[in-house]
């Protein structure tokens, strides 16, 4: 899954996409690239920053969401937590949701993904952007992050979304410190025994930096041994800015998993 943020403001690639003919040479070149799924954002959620307007949302993904599925094969996704937003790009030709507070944030988002049939990722966050890295605490993290997701399946299912269009993510570095993102990682094994398809978010995030002294566009070789491992685990998705390097790793790491099999 490839990022395209059309946003000013987002952690890594705020502001390069923001104009539509960069937003929608980064989709087909990241497309180009192997990506099976481009997820369109319009609002950051990176720690500290503000909620856009539905209406300017809807502004910035929209025309993305429309030009780049007439122009891929790849899926497109809606990064929105937002149900008018989630409803006009699918009108548009999006293929799936990904709604980083997990059907928390829009009491009518459970219903637009049941009525459109269409796959949702479900996302663990503490706390909101505002506010989610001052101080979070778990008593186990694993724990409690597997205890959110199997609640937030059951609540979609609850709403008439079928199980099988369930992707669960432990949301590495919303709310969480260093340790408690090396944990979901270590232990990520243990989402995938949940039995729907993992995403991996950890392309190019803090706490890379934080292991690796780097800056947000010097974390690609961090990325990629977090999608090495996610793959190992049994990870289904890795929502990544640098697409060709991380499929790379993944075909790599495929074809050793798979050696020897009929
Ligand atoms: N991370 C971000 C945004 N959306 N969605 C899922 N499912 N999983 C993630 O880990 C995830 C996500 C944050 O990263 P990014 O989009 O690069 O930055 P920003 O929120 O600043 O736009």
């Amino acid at each position: 899954m490839g990022v395209l943020n059309v946003t000013p403001d987002s952690f890594s690639d705020g502001g390069l996409f923001v104009h539509p003919e960069a937003a929608l040479r980064q989709g087909v070149a990241m497309a180009a690239d192997g990506a099976a799924i481009v997820d369109v954002g319009g609002e950051s959620t990176r720690p500290g920053s503000d909620p856009v307007s539905v209406e300017q949302e809807i502004e910035r993904v929209v025309p993305i969401v429309e030009a780049l599925h007439a122009r891929v094969a790849a899926l497109v996704s809606v990064d929105t937590s937002k149900a008018e937003v989630a409803r006009r790009a699918l009108a548009a030709g999006a293929a799936l949701v990904n709604d980083v507070t997990a059907l928390r944030g829009d009491p009518e988002m459970a219903g637009v993904v049941a009525d459109a049939g269409c796959p949702v990722c479900l996302m663990h966050m503490l706390g909101a952007p505002k506010t989610m890295q001052d101080d979070p605490h778990y008593d186990d993290v694993v724990d409690e992050v597997l205890g959110f997701l199997e609640g937030r399946l059951a609540v979609a299912i609850a709403a008439g979304v079928h199980e099988e269009q369930v992707l669960l993510d432990p949301g590495i570095g919303f709310g969480k410190t260093l340790e408690h993102n090396l944990l979901l990682l270590r232990h990520l094994d243990r989402f995938v025994a949940l039995g729907r398809p993992v995403v991996l978010g950890a392309s190019r995030k803090r706490f890379l930096g934080a292991i690796l002294d780097a800056a947000s566009d010097d974390r690609l070789f961090g990325t990629v041994a977090t999608t090495v491992m996610g793959a190992q685990a049994g990870a289904a998705v890795f929502r990544v800015h640098d697409v060709k390097p991380n499929v790379e790793a993944l075909r790599v790491t495929e074809a050793v998993r798979t050696a020897g099999d009929a």
